[in-house]
């Protein structure tokens, strides 16, 4: 038998088999009729995505009434997404972990058991200790995210391991990351600093703001469209965005680059570009234009499909708005595995319009000088992820999932124990579906913390259930944007069923691992209030206020004819980079064409809908009443030669041979004839998962096949393809 079979918790949770309607209405989510209660209201920090939008909780006799945007806050401005509205469906889903679980073996069968904490937390802390006599602590990897990440990354580097990958650094920004860092010396952040109200043209490459619904970005978005912004949208699809545009550029995917390449070329050849910026700011120009001569828009019109003229004309709006023109640097970047060179075109084109720096650009971010808590100095891990990727993408600057993952396996592996915070890791991290399995084989340890029973948690030796963010304090939010500002996130119900917060888990482990000196005080509000008054705030006037912005320091924009020196190695924007240079990669941007298709196969290709958030969301009974399932967006032309019709049936297959659940097909001109899109996080495998069991189908089972950005180790998703299965297998 394996060592650890994939269990569906079946049974082992517990809990009324309550249907989610009856348990809503039951709990007072509709709004009761006002004034027959005490009404109370708490501040909180949503934690449905990772725009971390500030809100007020609405309570009613403790009951739930409505979460609701902080007008104070900058992320939120006072309104919040329809995700975050339905936060309140995170509380209440009847699916949710209720007690510690543990892996037992019965009868030659594995099952979970139901624990109390102290078995669950001395079986964890007993075998991390093992892990740690026996091979060391820097053999545990860990893959966390979000908010309440800080506590197990406090408490694993006080265990002894740097091994930490977040999905959301590999699957998603690592490339822009490190393309920008490249080139300005700085990122651009996990709240983009993106000047969108005060541009004057907008260029959206791919990123499909509107469906990606970042709360703040989507409201300085429409601010910037309703002032007049012209709009200028690549996207192979007509996404909602396009729908707003001037020029819509359905761009054959994958060869963004060659665009990117060409409007530099219209720039440079045409003397459009900003030409006191690049003097002032920049290195590399002359071997820039160079490097571009031979990029003409007829040279990138046989890659993208898009016609010379369409080339030249958005080039010259591009350059007659600049510098309030900003060419939007994308999120999620893991496209294609030239993802980093991608990211360094956007780059460099934003600095011909001069837009870094400037209103309508790129503005310049500030943080608050929130002291960290005083806690004693972590050991020093014998190893850490770099080890792990073993002289390979020289510029990351956080370990690669899959990396970690491929280490795991086997009786020799690198890594022995995982530790998993908030990541679903088999639907966030494509291509290692079947290394998961493998890895969980061999493993000796593998701890989830989750407040669901998603598909990792069938992984797990022990499942943790954390309590929602809703029941929970976390660290203040304090994030580099344009305006400074800390933001509580507290209890607004009590914790529920037998769930706890993060850090009170943490704390618990740490005791349990001998790491008391770590874990001075009883309650994390304590951590909290310390770092407060350290601001001439407290936890008592943030408990009142739930958002404090503080004055700036510095300036919001790069005054005119200043002499600003960019944090990169030359003190100025590098066109050129010497830095790739002496890694061996090129020192620019160079397109390489995208696979093709192979006959009868279109390119998958995938993204997000407003409803939802990734996996997480498609569970939650509010949310799900909004947009119970995914679709399959097929062009009129494909589905004629399929005979395909709007609402029916298919399975995709991919290009391995691996075959999707069943999903509805949506004949749409909104699609080209070269590819299907379908939006991510449905398809669920997790049978606890009620509501979203088998409902739709999952991107990450058909993206088998996986390109590694050789700069970053971002993992580029987009280089698979599928076809049509129309009589069920
Ligand atoms: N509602 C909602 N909003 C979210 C999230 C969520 O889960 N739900 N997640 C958030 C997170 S963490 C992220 S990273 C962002 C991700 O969102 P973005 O960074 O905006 O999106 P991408 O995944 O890069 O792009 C998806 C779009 O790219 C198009 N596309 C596909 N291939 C190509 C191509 O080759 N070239 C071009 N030009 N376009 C192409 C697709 O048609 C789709 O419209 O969304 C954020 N916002
Ligand atoms: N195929 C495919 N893969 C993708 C993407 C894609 O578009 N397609 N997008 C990529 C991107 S951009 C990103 S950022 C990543 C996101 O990757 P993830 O953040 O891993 O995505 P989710 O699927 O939302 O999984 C979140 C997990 O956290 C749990 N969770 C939610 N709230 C809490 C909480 O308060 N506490 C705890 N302990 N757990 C909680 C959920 O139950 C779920 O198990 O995915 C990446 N992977
Ligand atoms: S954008 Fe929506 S889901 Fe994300 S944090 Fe804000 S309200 Fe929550
Ligand atoms: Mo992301």
């Amino acid at each position: 038998m394996k060592r650890r079979e994939f269990l569906k918790l079946s049974g082992a949770l517990g809990g009324a088999a309550v249907l989610p309607s009856t348990l809503l209405s039951g709990c007072g989510a509709t709004p009761p009729p006002p004034g027959s209660g005490v009404v109370k209201v708490t501040p909180t920090i949503c934690e449905i995505c990772f725009w971390k939008c500030a809100g007020w909780v609405h309570t009613e006799d403790t009951k739930p009434w409505k979460i609701v945007g902080n007008p104070e806050d900058t992320h939120s401005r006072g309104r919040l997404c329809t995700r975050g509205s339905g936060g309140l469906g995170a509380f209440l889903d009847p699916d949710r972990l209720r007690a510690p679980l543990l892996r037992v073996e019965e009868g030659g069968k594995q099952r979970f058991r139901q624990v109390s904490w102290n078995e669950a937390l001395d079986f964890a802390a007993e075998r991390l200790k093992k892990i740690a006599a026996e091979h060391g602590p820097d053999k545990v990897a860990v893959f966390s995210q979000a908010a309440g990440a800080a506590h197990f990354r406090h408490l694993m580097r006080a265990y002894g391991t740097d091994s930490f990958a977040p999905p959301d650094y590999a699957q998603c920004r690592a490339a822009r990351e490190v393309g920008f860092f490249l080139t300005y010396g700085e990122t651009i952040g996990g709240q983009e600093r993106t000047d969108m109200a005060n541009s004057r043209c907008i260029v959206l490459i791919g990123t499909h703001i509107g469906e990606n619904l970042h709360n703040g970005q989507v409201q300085t978005f429409s601010e910037g469209i309703h002032k007049g912004a012209t709009l200028i949208v690549v996207d192979p699809r007509f996404s909602v965005a396009a729908g707003k545009a001037k020029y819509w550029l359905p761009i054959k995917p994958g060869t963004d680059l060659a665009l990117l390449l060409a409007w530099m070329n219209v720039l440079i050849t045409e003397g459009l570009y900003d030409k006191d910026y690049i003097q002032r700011y920049a290195l590399g120009f002359d071997k820039l234009a160079e490097h571009v001569k031979t990029h003409t828009p007829e040279w990138a019109y046989l890659e993208t499909g898009l016609e010379p003229d369409i080339i030249r004309r958005t080039a010259r709006e591009m350059a007659g708005n600049a510098p309030a023109t900003l060419v939007h640097p994308g999120r999620h970047s893991a496209w294609y595995g030239d993802d980093t060179q991608r990211a360094r075109a956007l780059a460099i084109l934003n600095a011909l319009l001069g837009s870094w720096g400037r209103e309508g650009g790129f503005y310049m971010q500030e943080e608050v000088e929130l002291p960290k808590y005083p806690y004693p100095k972590y050991p020093k891990a014998a190893s850490g992820w770099q080890d792990a990727n073993e002289g390979k993408y020289p510029f990351a600057y956080d370990g690669t999932t899959n990396v970690l993952i491929e280490q795991s396996v086997g009786k020799d592996a690198r890594y022995k124990g995982w530790l998993i915070y908030e990541a679903n890791l088999p639907v966030s991290v494509p291509g290692v579906t079947e290394t998961i399995k493998q890895a969980a084989d061999s493993l000796d340890l593998i701890v989830v913390v989750d407040t669901m029973p998603m598909e990792i948690t069938g992984h797990a030796d022990v499942v943790l259930p954390e309590c929602t963010y809703l029941e929970r304090y976390d660290p203040i939010r304090n994030d580099r944007r344009r305006q400074p500002s800390l933001a509580l996130r507290m209890p607004a119900f009590d914790t529920q069923y037998d769930s706890k917060p993060g850090w009170w888990i943490a704390r618990e482990l740490g005791m349990r691992l001998g790491l008391e000196k770590y874990f001075p005080w009883k309650d994390y509000s304590e951590v909290i209030d310390w770092q407060l008054q350290q601001v001439g705030s407290s936890l008592q006037e943030m408990q009142r206020i739930g958002v404090k912005s503080f004055p700036r320091r510095t300036a919001v924009y790069l005054g005119k004819d200043e002499d600003y020196h960019f944090p990169t190695p030359s003190g100025k924007i590098e066109l050129f980079s010497d830095q790739l240079a002496e890694h061996g990669f090129d020192p620019m941007p160079r397109y390489t064409p995208p696979d093709p298709a192979p006959p009868g196969f279109y390119q998958l290709i995938y993204g997000r809908m407003p409803a939802h958030t990734f996996s997480r969301t498609t569970n939650n009974p509010l949310l799900f009443q909004v947009m119970p399932e995914n679709t399959v967006w097929v062009n009129p032309l494909t589905a004629a030669d399929w005979k395909l019709k709007n609402g029916d049936h298919v399975q995709l297959k991919n290009q391995d041979g691996v075959l999707s659940n069943r999903v509805r097909v949506r004949v749409t001109e909104r699609i080209g004839p070269n590819a299907v899109f379908m939006a991510h996080g449905f398809g669920h495998t997790a049978r606890r998962l009620r509501l979203a069991y088998k409902v739709g189908a999952c991107d990450t089972e058909l993206i088998t096949r996986v390109k590694m950005d050789p700069i970053t180790g971002s993992t580029g998703m987009r280089s698979n393809f599928v076809t049509f299965v129309t009589q069920e297998v």
